[in-house]
Protein backbone atom coordinates (compact mmCIF):
# COMPACT_ATOMS: atom_id res chain seq x y z
CA UNK A 1 0.00 0.00 0.00
CA UNK A 2 1.20 3.49 -0.90
CA UNK A 3 1.59 5.81 2.45
CA UNK A 4 -1.53 6.92 3.73
CA UNK A 5 -3.45 4.29 1.76
CA UNK A 6 -4.57 2.66 4.61
CA UNK A 7 -6.00 6.08 6.37
CA UNK A 8 -8.01 6.68 3.16
CA UNK A 9 -9.02 3.08 3.57
CA UNK A 10 -9.93 3.45 7.34
CA UNK A 11 -11.62 6.87 6.84
CA UNK A 12 -14.04 5.01 4.84
CA UNK A 13 -14.85 2.57 7.04
CA UNK A 14 -15.13 4.99 9.56
CA UNK A 15 -17.92 6.51 7.42
CA UNK A 16 -19.32 3.65 7.23
CA UNK A 17 -19.45 3.45 10.79
CA UNK A 18 -20.54 6.52 11.99
CA UNK A 19 -23.56 6.82 9.77
CA UNK A 20 -24.28 3.63 11.09
CA UNK A 21 -24.14 5.04 14.79
CA UNK A 22 -25.58 8.49 13.59
CA UNK A 23 -29.14 6.47 11.79
CA UNK A 24 -29.46 4.03 14.77
CA UNK A 25 -28.47 6.20 17.65
CA UNK A 26 -31.88 4.38 19.79
CA UNK A 27 -30.51 0.98 19.54
CA UNK A 28 -26.30 1.34 19.10
CA UNK A 29 -23.88 1.31 22.43
CA UNK A 30 -22.11 3.91 21.05
CA UNK A 31 -23.62 7.52 20.07
CA UNK A 32 -21.85 10.05 18.50
CA UNK A 33 -23.00 13.61 18.23
CA UNK A 34 -23.77 15.01 14.98
CA UNK A 35 -21.17 17.76 15.41
CA UNK A 36 -18.86 15.19 15.89
CA UNK A 37 -19.63 12.75 13.61
CA UNK A 38 -19.98 15.16 10.70
CA UNK A 39 -16.44 16.22 11.63
CA UNK A 40 -14.77 12.62 11.39
CA UNK A 41 -16.98 11.96 8.20
CA UNK A 42 -15.18 15.02 6.48
CA UNK A 43 -11.46 14.62 7.77
CA UNK A 44 -12.31 17.42 10.39
CA UNK A 45 -9.59 17.81 13.10
CA UNK A 46 -11.62 16.86 16.47
CA UNK A 47 -9.91 15.92 20.01
CA UNK A 48 -11.33 13.56 22.82
CA UNK A 49 -11.05 14.42 26.09
CA UNK A 50 -11.88 12.33 28.78
CA UNK A 51 -13.99 12.79 31.70
CA UNK A 52 -12.78 10.74 34.70
CA UNK A 53 -10.40 14.50 35.18
CA UNK A 54 -13.92 16.33 34.85
CA UNK A 55 -15.87 14.05 37.54
CA UNK A 56 -13.20 13.19 39.92
CA UNK A 57 -10.17 14.88 39.14
CA UNK A 58 -10.80 18.30 39.87
CA UNK A 59 -13.77 19.93 42.07
CA UNK A 60 -17.05 21.48 40.84
CA UNK A 61 -16.86 24.50 39.41
CA UNK A 62 -13.06 24.91 38.55
CA UNK A 63 -13.77 21.61 35.98
CA UNK A 64 -16.47 22.99 34.39
CA UNK A 65 -14.75 26.33 33.75
CA UNK A 66 -12.10 24.29 32.75
CA UNK A 67 -14.03 22.40 29.81
CA UNK A 68 -15.40 25.65 28.89
CA UNK A 69 -12.50 27.01 28.30
CA UNK A 70 -10.57 23.78 26.62
CA UNK A 71 -13.62 24.24 23.94
CA UNK A 72 -12.94 27.61 23.30
CA UNK A 73 -8.76 26.74 23.17
CA UNK A 74 -9.71 23.60 20.38
CA UNK A 75 -12.32 25.18 18.66
CA UNK A 76 -10.14 28.42 18.45
CA UNK A 77 -7.43 26.11 16.38
CA UNK A 78 -10.24 25.08 14.01
CA UNK A 79 -10.74 21.76 16.03
CA UNK A 80 -14.03 20.12 17.61
CA UNK A 81 -13.61 19.68 20.97
CA UNK A 82 -14.92 15.75 21.94
CA UNK A 83 -15.97 14.60 26.20
CA UNK A 84 -16.32 11.00 26.44
CA UNK A 85 -18.16 9.61 28.88
CA UNK A 86 -20.79 6.75 29.66
CA UNK A 87 -24.40 8.07 30.16
CA UNK A 88 -26.29 5.73 31.79
CA UNK A 89 -26.33 3.22 29.08
CA UNK A 90 -24.54 4.30 25.98
CA UNK A 91 -21.17 5.29 25.33
CA UNK A 92 -21.26 8.93 24.36
CA UNK A 93 -18.70 10.38 22.01
CA UNK A 94 -19.18 13.90 22.60
CA UNK A 95 -21.75 15.86 25.15
CA UNK A 96 -23.70 18.74 24.78
CA UNK A 97 -23.10 21.75 27.17
CA UNK A 98 -26.14 20.48 29.45
CA UNK A 99 -24.93 17.18 29.88
CA UNK A 100 -21.45 18.81 30.27
CA UNK A 101 -22.50 20.92 33.59
CA UNK A 102 -24.65 17.78 34.83
CA UNK A 103 -21.34 15.78 34.60
CA UNK A 104 -19.16 18.25 36.40
CA UNK A 105 -21.31 18.18 39.52
CA UNK A 106 -22.21 14.48 39.39
CA UNK A 107 -18.81 13.73 41.09
CA UNK A 108 -20.05 15.98 44.19
CA UNK A 109 -23.95 13.84 43.99
CA UNK A 110 -22.07 10.37 43.47
CA UNK A 111 -23.23 10.09 40.18
CA UNK A 112 -20.42 8.82 38.62
CA UNK A 113 -18.15 6.24 38.50
CA UNK A 114 -14.31 6.01 37.23
CA UNK A 115 -14.96 3.63 34.09
CA UNK A 116 -11.77 2.36 32.90
CA UNK A 117 -11.56 -0.14 30.05
CA UNK A 118 -12.30 -2.89 32.56
CA UNK A 119 -14.91 -1.29 34.22
CA UNK A 120 -16.81 -0.27 30.62
CA UNK A 121 -18.90 -3.55 30.24
CA UNK A 122 -19.96 -3.99 34.28
CA UNK A 123 -21.11 -0.62 34.08
CA UNK A 124 -23.25 -0.75 30.66
CA UNK A 125 -24.68 -4.17 32.11
CA UNK A 126 -25.78 -2.91 34.70
CA UNK A 127 -27.12 0.37 33.28
CA UNK A 128 -29.11 -2.06 30.84
CA UNK A 129 -30.71 -3.85 33.29
CA UNK A 130 -31.72 -0.60 34.85
CA UNK A 131 -33.07 0.61 31.27
CA UNK A 132 -35.02 -2.88 30.97
CA UNK A 133 -36.76 -1.61 34.68
CA UNK A 134 -37.63 1.06 32.87
CA UNK A 135 -35.30 3.41 35.26
CA UNK A 136 -36.50 6.99 35.68
CA UNK A 137 -33.63 8.33 38.12
CA UNK A 138 -30.83 10.95 37.78
CA UNK A 139 -28.48 10.13 34.85
CA UNK A 140 -25.68 8.02 36.28
CA UNK A 141 -22.04 8.84 34.66
CA UNK A 142 -18.94 6.35 34.02
CA UNK A 143 -16.31 9.00 33.87
CA UNK A 144 -14.24 7.50 31.57
CA UNK A 145 -10.21 7.36 31.93
CA UNK A 146 -7.38 7.69 29.29
CA UNK A 147 -7.64 4.00 28.56
CA UNK A 148 -11.60 3.69 28.13
CA UNK A 149 -11.15 7.25 26.47
CA UNK A 150 -8.73 5.79 24.09
CA UNK A 151 -10.73 3.39 22.94
CA UNK A 152 -14.11 4.70 22.48
CA UNK A 153 -12.47 7.55 20.58
CA UNK A 154 -11.19 4.58 18.40
CA UNK A 155 -13.93 3.44 17.99
CA UNK A 156 -15.33 6.43 16.62
CA UNK A 157 -12.10 6.73 14.48
CA UNK A 158 -10.71 10.03 16.55
CA UNK A 159 -7.01 10.12 16.26
CA UNK A 160 -6.30 12.56 19.05
CA UNK A 161 -6.90 13.14 22.38
CA UNK A 162 -5.48 15.54 25.21
CA UNK A 163 -5.97 14.83 28.85
CA UNK A 164 -3.92 16.19 32.12
CA UNK A 165 -1.95 13.21 33.05
CA UNK A 166 -1.74 9.34 32.07
CA UNK A 167 -1.79 6.61 34.77
CA UNK A 168 1.62 4.62 35.25
CA UNK A 169 3.43 2.27 37.39
CA UNK A 170 2.46 3.30 41.12
CA UNK A 171 5.48 3.67 43.41
CA UNK A 172 5.90 0.37 44.94
CA UNK A 173 4.19 -1.04 41.70
CA UNK A 174 6.96 -3.88 41.22
CA UNK A 175 5.26 -4.98 44.48
CA UNK A 176 1.42 -4.56 44.31
CA UNK A 177 0.98 -4.85 40.44
CA UNK A 178 -0.34 -1.67 40.35
CA UNK A 179 0.63 -0.65 37.15
CA UNK A 180 -2.50 2.09 35.47
CA UNK A 181 -4.62 0.40 32.40
CA UNK A 182 -3.36 3.40 30.59
CA UNK A 183 -0.06 1.78 29.82
CA UNK A 184 -2.05 -0.89 28.51
CA UNK A 185 -3.75 0.10 26.52
CA UNK A 186 -1.60 2.68 24.76
CA UNK A 187 -0.02 -0.84 23.69
CA UNK A 188 -3.23 -1.60 21.86
CA UNK A 189 -5.03 1.48 20.62
CA UNK A 190 -3.56 3.76 17.77
CA UNK A 191 -5.09 7.00 19.59
CA UNK A 192 -2.13 9.62 20.41
CA UNK A 193 -2.50 10.79 23.54
CA UNK A 194 -1.09 13.99 24.60
CA UNK A 195 -0.78 14.55 28.31
CA UNK A 196 1.40 16.53 30.92
CA UNK A 197 3.87 13.05 31.65
CA UNK A 198 2.85 11.16 35.05
CA UNK A 199 2.76 12.59 38.37
CA UNK A 200 5.60 11.71 40.58
CA UNK A 201 3.41 10.06 42.60
CA UNK A 202 4.06 7.89 40.34
CA UNK A 203 6.87 5.76 39.20
CA UNK A 204 8.14 7.42 36.12
CA UNK A 205 11.03 5.38 35.41
CA UNK A 206 8.91 2.26 35.33
CA UNK A 207 6.41 3.68 33.45
CA UNK A 208 8.46 4.37 30.61
CA UNK A 209 9.99 1.12 30.96
CA UNK A 210 6.53 -0.47 31.05
CA UNK A 211 5.77 1.85 27.75
CA UNK A 212 9.19 0.72 25.68
CA UNK A 213 8.53 -2.81 26.40
CA UNK A 214 4.96 -2.47 25.06
CA UNK A 215 6.63 -0.24 21.74
CA UNK A 216 4.90 2.64 22.33
CA UNK A 217 6.72 5.76 21.73
CA UNK A 218 6.97 8.09 24.06
CA UNK A 219 8.29 11.95 23.53
CA UNK A 220 8.65 14.80 25.17
CA UNK A 221 7.36 17.86 23.08
CA UNK A 222 10.04 20.87 22.40
CA UNK A 223 11.98 19.35 25.12
CA UNK A 224 14.45 16.36 26.51
CA UNK A 225 13.31 15.84 29.84
CA UNK A 226 10.00 13.49 30.36
CA UNK A 227 7.44 16.10 31.85
CA UNK A 228 6.72 15.11 35.32
CA UNK A 229 2.70 16.67 36.17
CA UNK A 230 3.18 19.37 38.25
CA UNK A 231 6.35 20.34 36.92
CA UNK A 232 8.43 20.38 33.46
CA UNK A 233 11.16 18.36 34.98
CA UNK A 234 11.67 15.31 35.88
CA UNK A 235 15.26 14.64 35.66
CA UNK A 236 14.95 11.65 33.56
CA UNK A 237 15.21 11.85 30.16
CA UNK A 238 12.61 11.24 27.18
CA UNK A 239 12.86 8.02 25.33
CA UNK A 240 12.53 10.73 22.46
CA UNK A 241 12.22 14.34 21.82
CA UNK A 242 9.50 15.21 18.98
CA UNK A 243 9.25 19.45 18.33
CA UNK A 244 6.33 20.37 16.18
CA UNK A 245 2.51 19.08 15.60
CA UNK A 246 3.24 17.70 12.37
CA UNK A 247 6.22 15.91 13.06
CA UNK A 248 4.09 14.01 15.49
CA UNK A 249 1.14 14.00 12.46
CA UNK A 250 3.79 12.27 10.24
CA UNK A 251 4.83 9.85 13.44
CA UNK A 252 1.28 8.89 13.92
CA UNK A 253 0.69 8.26 10.07
CA UNK A 254 3.80 6.75 10.12
CA UNK A 255 2.73 3.85 12.69
CA UNK A 256 -0.67 2.99 10.99
CA UNK A 257 0.79 2.84 7.50
CA UNK A 258 3.58 0.13 9.56
CA UNK A 259 0.45 -1.56 10.55
CA UNK A 260 1.18 -0.80 14.20
CA UNK A 261 -1.67 -1.19 16.47
CA UNK A 262 -0.15 0.65 19.62
CA UNK A 263 -0.97 4.59 20.24
CA UNK A 264 1.84 6.93 21.13
CA UNK A 265 2.16 9.36 24.05
CA UNK A 266 3.13 13.01 23.85
CA UNK A 267 4.62 14.62 27.16
CA UNK A 268 4.50 18.29 27.01
CA UNK A 269 5.80 20.35 29.55
CA UNK A 270 3.95 22.08 32.32
CA UNK A 271 4.22 25.96 31.92
CA UNK A 272 2.51 26.60 35.03
CA UNK A 273 5.24 24.20 37.71
CA UNK A 274 3.10 24.30 41.18
CA UNK A 275 5.55 25.42 44.06
CA UNK A 276 7.79 23.11 45.41
CA UNK A 277 5.62 22.37 48.43
CA UNK A 278 3.65 19.75 46.02
CA UNK A 279 6.38 17.30 46.35
CA UNK A 280 6.29 17.42 50.32
CA UNK A 281 2.35 17.46 49.77
CA UNK A 282 2.99 13.73 47.47
CA UNK A 283 5.25 12.73 50.50
CA UNK A 284 2.80 13.09 52.70
CA UNK A 285 -0.40 12.39 51.20
CA UNK A 286 1.41 8.91 49.78
CA UNK A 287 2.11 8.06 53.56
CA UNK A 288 -1.63 9.12 54.43
CA UNK A 289 -3.01 6.47 51.12
CA UNK A 290 -1.05 3.43 52.93
CA UNK A 291 -2.25 3.95 56.43
CA UNK A 292 -5.92 4.23 55.44
CA UNK A 293 -5.62 1.15 53.08
CA UNK A 294 -6.38 3.20 49.91
CA UNK A 295 -5.67 0.73 46.83
CA UNK A 296 -6.65 0.20 43.35
CA UNK A 297 -8.74 2.86 41.67
CA UNK A 298 -9.06 4.73 44.39
CA UNK A 299 -5.20 5.55 44.61
CA UNK A 300 -5.31 8.27 41.96
CA UNK A 301 -8.85 10.51 42.68
CA UNK A 302 -7.72 10.25 46.92
CA UNK A 303 -4.09 11.62 45.70
CA UNK A 304 -5.37 14.42 43.62
CA UNK A 305 -7.67 15.55 45.99
CA UNK A 306 -5.43 15.47 49.33
CA UNK A 307 -2.52 17.35 47.12
CA UNK A 308 -4.78 20.23 46.48
CA UNK A 309 -5.53 20.49 49.76
CA UNK A 310 -2.96 20.63 51.08
CA UNK A 311 -1.20 23.16 49.03
CA UNK A 312 -4.12 25.29 49.02
CA UNK A 313 -5.33 25.15 45.53
CA UNK A 314 -2.04 25.98 44.35
CA UNK A 315 -1.85 22.01 42.76
CA UNK A 316 -5.38 22.69 41.07
CA UNK A 317 -3.91 26.26 39.71
CA UNK A 318 -1.43 24.24 37.71
CA UNK A 319 -2.96 21.49 37.26
CA UNK A 320 -5.60 23.25 35.04
CA UNK A 321 -2.84 25.37 33.19
CA UNK A 322 -1.50 22.09 32.25
CA UNK A 323 -4.60 20.52 30.73
CA UNK A 324 -5.28 23.66 28.69
CA UNK A 325 -1.17 23.91 27.87
CA UNK A 326 -2.07 20.69 26.98
CA UNK A 327 -5.08 21.24 24.56
CA UNK A 328 -3.51 23.38 22.33
CA UNK A 329 -1.08 21.15 21.25
CA UNK A 330 -3.64 18.91 20.63
CA UNK A 331 -5.35 20.36 18.79
CA UNK A 332 -2.64 21.07 16.87
CA UNK A 333 -1.87 18.09 16.11
CA UNK A 334 -5.37 17.05 15.00
CA UNK A 335 -5.29 19.71 12.86
CA UNK A 336 -1.77 18.58 11.38
CA UNK A 337 -3.18 15.05 11.29
CA UNK A 338 -6.33 15.63 9.27
CA UNK A 339 -4.26 18.09 6.55
CA UNK A 340 -1.72 15.15 6.49
CA UNK A 341 -4.86 12.86 5.18
CA UNK A 342 -6.56 15.01 2.98
N1 LIG B 1 -3.69 11.57 36.39
C1 LIG B 1 -4.03 12.85 36.63
N2 LIG B 1 -5.34 13.21 36.70
C2 LIG B 1 -6.33 12.31 36.52
C3 LIG B 1 -5.96 10.96 36.24
C4 LIG B 1 -4.64 10.65 36.19
O1 LIG B 1 -3.16 13.67 36.78
O2 LIG B 1 -7.52 12.67 36.60
C5 LIG B 1 -7.04 9.95 35.97
C6 LIG B 1 -7.06 9.66 34.46
O3 LIG B 1 -8.40 9.47 34.06
C7 LIG B 1 -6.28 8.37 34.34
C8 LIG B 1 -6.68 7.68 35.62
O4 LIG B 1 -6.61 7.62 33.21
O5 LIG B 1 -6.71 8.71 36.59
C9 LIG B 1 -5.69 6.60 35.99
O6 LIG B 1 -6.19 5.91 37.07
P1 LIG B 1 -5.48 4.56 37.57
O7 LIG B 1 -4.15 5.01 38.10
O8 LIG B 1 -6.42 4.02 38.63
O9 LIG B 1 -5.37 3.67 36.38
MN1 LIG C 1 -4.25 1.21 39.51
Amino acid sequence: MFPFQRLKQATSICRQYTKKFSTKLSSSILQILPEVSDAIANNKPVVALESTILAHGLPYPKNIELAKELSEIIRGKGAIPCTIAVKNNKCRVGLTQDELEDLAISGVEKRAAKCSTKDLPLFLGKQNILQQQNYTGPVQWGATTVASTMHLAHLANITTFVTGGTGGVHRGGEDTMDVSADLLELARTPVVVVSAGVKSILDISRTLEVLETNGVPAAAFQADEFPAFFSPSSGIRAPARIDSAEEVAMAYLSSLDLGLKNGMLIGVPNNHPAGASVEDAIQEVLKEADELNISGRDVTPFILKRVSEKTKGDSLKSNTALVKGNANVGADIAVAIAKARS
